[in-house]
């Protein structure tokens, strides 16, 4: 398709503009076809910036090595860009938008000389559901192009919903590289100064521009930009919620379905939860979504959710059989890597893959030659794979992805779980009182730092209400009264009861010698049950200051867990909630100021009173 064949006016306008100003040598709107995605690919192995893995170990996969300067979001140099800098909040980087494209149309000026300038329609969620939303983005990476036919529905179907006059989110982005007369890429294509790169969200307008990246979250803009910042902005402006939460679908031995979402900050395992294999016997967990979900309510008062992802685009470090069996089935074929390992054999491997490297010498991520690793354990400083190496693969291809994963209308949800890392005090599981309990409990979720994001200290905490912080495109303050606005327009129309009931998970409790207490993994099954048979209203339950507990022995253990750890991991840490209370009051509340929602402080003060009687 060429653009004077474009429909939309605003579209063709827009597309336009940005071919006066990035000068490309030519332009294609992508058509989302298998021998388009091929083509791409076929250009970045020729150019020997791709491996096509060994057709009989990974057939339709390949491997590639992005820039070391470029190898996870860069949230130093994302910005939430409003009018007003108080929209952004104090979670947020904020720059003037006047300025902030000022600065950007400078390096946007010819940047994409010597290549191709890539339009992609895509619909984030099922294309016409009424809960999707359609983007397009403008790249000069034909990496992106075939991530994003597996991350997004990508295509002329797209722009048949589109129309004449639709809404659509514009996505600009560049890898910041212009080749000069005859020069060809020898390396991953970017802006290696990191200080140049440039992932900026324009709330007021909807508009994502993006510069200097070609990894993950900074370039595949359906993802982080639109489907959590862009899209939380949106979902404030029209009443329903954008989530960095997992879907899954979860059956009880009776065959009763129940659908729960869960937030957990990048790198915590969503992934494997949304694919877990249950060790309880008669339990089913199957796939809807591993990263993101839209929920708007229905006109049942049920809360529907969809997954807006097509793909997933996973940690592959420590996916394992044991961790999660259907992740590592679902990327034996048509998956692309990036920044892991590639053996001899041309095939793939990480570190905790659950065996060793093959053969005698491997080439890591940085693309050197080097012994191959007698064992799967990590070697710090020396990992074959890169912390935040990842799979990009189709959703369709996963072995336990449910039935109804691109049903239009969504799923009802009965559940949230919001979750961190935490070493103590925070309990296996726990469940609000109520919604507003719940948003509190949202609202105050810790974790330890991961290595999803390139500029922060691994391993420290850090508060992360909802697992939203780096991915709000507003104010966290009123986030949080978004939340609380919605509950209350719930129950005032009678529909309270229908809400989704909150539980805050831990599978990461540690031991004094700093043993994890929990397995985790399948045996997280043991915890899904008991919040099965908690949304059915059992009375399987203690009432305490923080939450509902699990009674003692309602939670059934797992093999080689003693009593006294069972006992340990549901208890109420009385010392740890009220150093908690006073961090959240003083360190973490304080940040929001006047946006923070008094019943927030509220739930704090009247949890501090319960814990001190
Ligand atoms: O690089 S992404 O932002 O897409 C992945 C993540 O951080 O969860
Ligand atoms: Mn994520």
């Amino acid at each position: 398709m060429k653009l004077n064949e474009l429909k939309h006016e605003g579209l063709k306008k827009w597309v336009e503009e940005a071919v006066a100003l990035m000068t490309p040598d030519s332009v294609e709107i992508c058509d989302g076809s298998k021998a388009e995605y091929d083509r791409m690919l076929k250009i970045m192995v020729e150019a020997g910036l791709g491996v096509a893995l060994n057709p009989e170990k990974r057939p339709g996969c390949y491997w590639f090595r992005s820039d070391p300067s470029d190898v996870a979001r860069a949230e130093s140099r994302t910005f939430i860009s409003s009018k007003n800098k108080d929209d952004a909040g104090p979670t947020n980087n904020w720059r003037d938008p006047v300025e902030l494209k000022e600065t950007m149309r400078g390096q946007y000026k010819n940047c994409m000389k010597g290549r191709v300038m890539y339009v992609i329609p895509f619909s984030m969620g099922p294309v016409g559901s009424n809960i999707a939303k359609i983007g397009v983005e403008i790249t000069d990476s034909p990496y992106v192009v075939f991530n994003m036919h597996i991350m997004t529905r990508v295509g002329a179907k797209v722009l048949d919903v589109l129309g004449t006059n639709g809404f659509f989110v514009p996505c600009l982005h560049s890898i910041g590289k212009p080749l000069n007369p005859g020069e060809k890429d020898t390396t991953w294509p970017c802006e290696p100064d990191v200080n140049k790169k440039y992932i900026s969200h324009f709330p007021d307008t909807y508009e994502i521009w993006s510069y200097g990246s070609g990894y993950g979250g900074n370039a595949l803009l359906g993802k982080k930009c639109l489907a959590l910042r862009i899209a939380s902005v949106l979902a404030r402006d029209e009443g329903w919620l954008a989530e960095h939460m997992l879907i899954l679908k979860l059956t009880n031995p009776q065959g009763k379905v129940k659908y729960i979402t869960g937030a957990l900050p990048s790198a915590c395992g969503k992934t494997n939860l949304a694919m877990l294999i249950p060790t309880l016997p008669g339990w089913k967990v199957e796939t809807i979504g591993d990263d993101i979900a839209w929920m708007k309510f229905g006109e049942d008062g049920q809360l529907y959710a969809i997954n807006p992802e097509a793909g997933f685009f996973g940690v592959a470090p420590g996916t394992s059989d044991h961790s999660n069996k259907s992740a590592m089935d679902s990327v034996k074929k048509n998956t692309i890597f990036t920044n892991t390992g590639l053996t001899e054999d041309g095939d793939v491997w990480w570190e905790q893959i659950g065996y060793p490297a093959p053969g005698n010498t491997i080439t890591n991520w940085k693309g050197e030659k080097v012994p191959a690793p007698k064992t799967d354990k990590a070697v710090a400083g020396q990992e074959v794979a890169h912390a935040n190496s990842r799979f990009t693969v189709p959703a369709a291809q996963c072995p336990v992805i449910a039935n109804e994963w691109e049903d239009p209308k969504g799923v009802p949800i009965s559940a949230f779980l919001f979750g961190g890392r935490r070493a103590s005090t925070i309990p296996l599981v726990n469940q609000s009182k109520d919604w507003v309990h719940g948003v509190f409990m949202g609202s105050i979720t810790g974790s330890e730092i991961t290595a999803a994001a390139l500029d922060l200290q691994a391993g420290s905490i850090r508060r992360d209400p909802f697992a939203m912080v780096p991915f709000c495109g507003y104010h966290m303050g009123d986030y949080f009264a978004h939340w609380l606005k919605l509950g209350k327009k719930a129950q005032d129309a009678g529909n309270g009861d229908k809400l989704p009931k909150i539980f805050f998970v831990n599978w990461f409790r540690k031991n004094a010698e700093g043993k994890f207490e929990w397995p985790g993994y399948g045996e997280n099954s043991r915890v899904l049950s008991w919040i099965f048979d908690r949304c059915d209203g059992a009375n399987n339950f203690i009432e305490t200051p923080i939450g509902n507990l699990p009674k003692p022995g309602s939670i059934s253990k797992p093999e080689g867990v003693s009593d006294e750890t069972m006992a340990d991991l549901i208890k109420l840490c009385v010392d740890g909630w009220k150093k908690e209370i006073s961090d959240v009051r003083q360190n973490h509340y304080a940040k929001f100021g006047d946006k923070l929602p008094k019943e927030l402080y509220t739930q704090l003060d009247i949890m501090e009173k319960g814990l001190n009687s």
